[in-house]
């Protein structure tokens, strides 16, 4: 199949992430929007450690989000979503960086997992003392580290860069288990989460992740055609969840 195919759901924080560069260099791409749990043999094929992103360009696969937004900034340099400046560049690869990690292990693995995946996908409780932990401890000293690498206003390094579009990514994901940054203790993170996700590809993008939130599997790929998203004609997804490989 020639073109761009992205695996992986409008939910998933490194999803969104290449699908805005995607969108923001206006390249086309179809998209099959499978959470990692239900992939099939196919998709262990295609992402040995059974996550998402994965992105195949004319029959090359590529995985993990990182990977993928670099190839396409250097496939497709224009416009660039990467700062010109070579110390900017690599305080902005740390910045995406950071919050593939840690952000990642605090807002998502600890909060989102367990408020909403575990429950509704895997129907397993949730372990109120890991999300506690994550609301009280580990998220603030996170949000304190982002409050002190950020400008009054506006972007990162000026023009939107990959760092932007990175930590907003994963304040978008922990909103669906209604975590808000408290603006009155980390203001500049809360403004500045705000202006990201208030751009047009974000907003575009937040339509199908509606779709995704509001209704139950079965309706959502109708859901998505309607309202405009790219998908592919098959899918890897099956109807049996099955645990990931052991992190960490
Ligand atoms: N470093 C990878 C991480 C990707 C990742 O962890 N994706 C999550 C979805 S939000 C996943 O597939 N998790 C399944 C698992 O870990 O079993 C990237 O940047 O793409």
């Amino acid at each position: 199949m020639p073109g761009i195919r992205v695996i992986g759901n409008y939910v998933s924080p490194y999803v969104r992430k290449v699908l805005a560069c995607l969108e923001l260099k206006g390249l086309e791409y179809e998209i099959d929007p499978i959470a990692p749990f239900v992939g099939n043999d196919a998709f262990s094929r295609l992402s040995p450690l059974r996550r998402i992103p994965v992105l195949i360009d004319d029959g090359l696969v590529l995985n993990d989000s990182s990977v993928i937004c670099q190839y396409l900034e250097d496939k497709h340099p224009s416009p660039s979503l990467y700062p010109r400046d070579i110390a900017d560049r690599a305080r902005a690869r740390w910045l995406e960086e950071y919050a593939d990690t840690r952000l990642a292990d605090v807002l998502i693995w600890r909060l989102f997992y367990q408020l909403a995946i575990r429950r509704h996908v895997f129907r397993e409780p949730t372990d109120e003392a890991v999300v506690q932990r994550a609301r009280e401890v580990e998220i603030p000293v996170a949000l304190d580290y982002l409050e002190g690498q950020l400008p009054e206003d506006g972007f990162v390094f000026g023009a939107l860069s990959i760092a932007d579009i990175s930590l907003a990514c994963y304040f978008r994901t922990a909103s669906f288990v209604r975590y808000a940054v408290d603006a009155a203790r980390w203001p500049r993170l809360a403004a500045f989460v705000a202006q990201v996700q208030a751009l047009p590809v974000f907003q575009k993008l937040a339509r199908y992740e509606d779709c995704m939130l509001r209704l139950p599997l079965a309706e959502q790929r109708g859901a998505l055609l309607a309202a405009g998203a790219p998908l592919t004609s098959e899918t890897l997804g099956t109807d049996t969840p099955r645990h990931g490989l052991p992190r960490g």
